[in-house]
């Protein structure tokens, strides 16, 4: 059986849109951030990190975490949503590497600045919407020419359209990325995906057992 120990925010839709794609049972360990259980002993022995989302596959005795990292050996593993030749492989990785080390982090800040941090401090602000809005600017210019990422749809997308979806929470504009546009329209109503980011549910909203308690059982 593969866990997921994952939360609703893009890392965690990650994990379970991929799950989802792959059609193969797996249990949710519902993680509430909120609650701090991401710092208890048992979830960082798992992720030293102390972050959302960790896989542990109970076939392999292997534990995951890292959202891209998970998203490949799930790939990796059940043979689907990465390209299997060489080109269109590392075409994958790379948009999956694109969003891992630049939306998600410039998006995450930009959401910091506007919403969380306790001050008001514009030119953070200003630095980490402008550079998000560049690299949706890179990803609508790569989709003038492709339906996908990386040609056919791959975890490459799912791993950049679970933040991309967000862009109002981050209060970034989509306006004028046409490509970009029609390609979160296109994913967004794969049933697959509607499926993998109503998993789990948003915290507060699953009885306590069921948030803490071993598991959802979603197929
Ligand atoms: N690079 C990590 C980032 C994971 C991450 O930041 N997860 C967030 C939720 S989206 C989290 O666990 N936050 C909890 C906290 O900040 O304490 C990954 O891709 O897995």
């Amino acid at each position: 059986m593969i866990h997921i120990y994952t939360s609703a925010t893009p890392n965690g839709w990650k994990a379970t849109v991929t799950l989802e794609e792959l059609e193969i049972p797996y249990k949710v360990h519902a993680i509430d951030l909120s609650e701090g259980e991401q710092h208890t002993e048992e979830f960082l022995k798992m992720n030293p990190n102390g972050r959302i989302p960790v896989l542990h596959d109970d076939e392999t005795e292997m534990t995951v975490f890292e959202s891209g990292a998970l998203m490949l050996y799930l790939a990796k593993k059940y043979g689907k949503l990465v390209p299997k030749e060489e080109r269109g492989y590392w075409q994958c990785l790379q948009w999956l590497m694109f969003q891992m080390g630049g939306i998600g982090p410039m998006q995450g800040q930009a959401v910091v600045f506007e919403r969380y941090f306790s001050k008001d401090v514009p030119e953070a602000k200003l630095r980490y919407k402008n550079e998000t809005r560049r690299l949706y600017e890179v990803l609508d210019k790569r989709l003038s020419t492709v339906d996908f990422l990386a040609g056919d749809y791959s975890i490459a997308d799912i791993a950049n359209w679970c933040w991309v979806k967000t862009h109002r929470w981050a209060r970034v504009s989509v306006e004028g990325l046409e490509n970009l546009q029609r390609w979160i329209g296109t994913i967004a109503e794969r049933p697959q995906v509607v499926r993998g980011i109503a998993i789990p549910p948003p915290a507060g909203t699953a009885s306590k057992q069921v948030r803490m308690g071993s598991a959802i059982t979603s197929k």
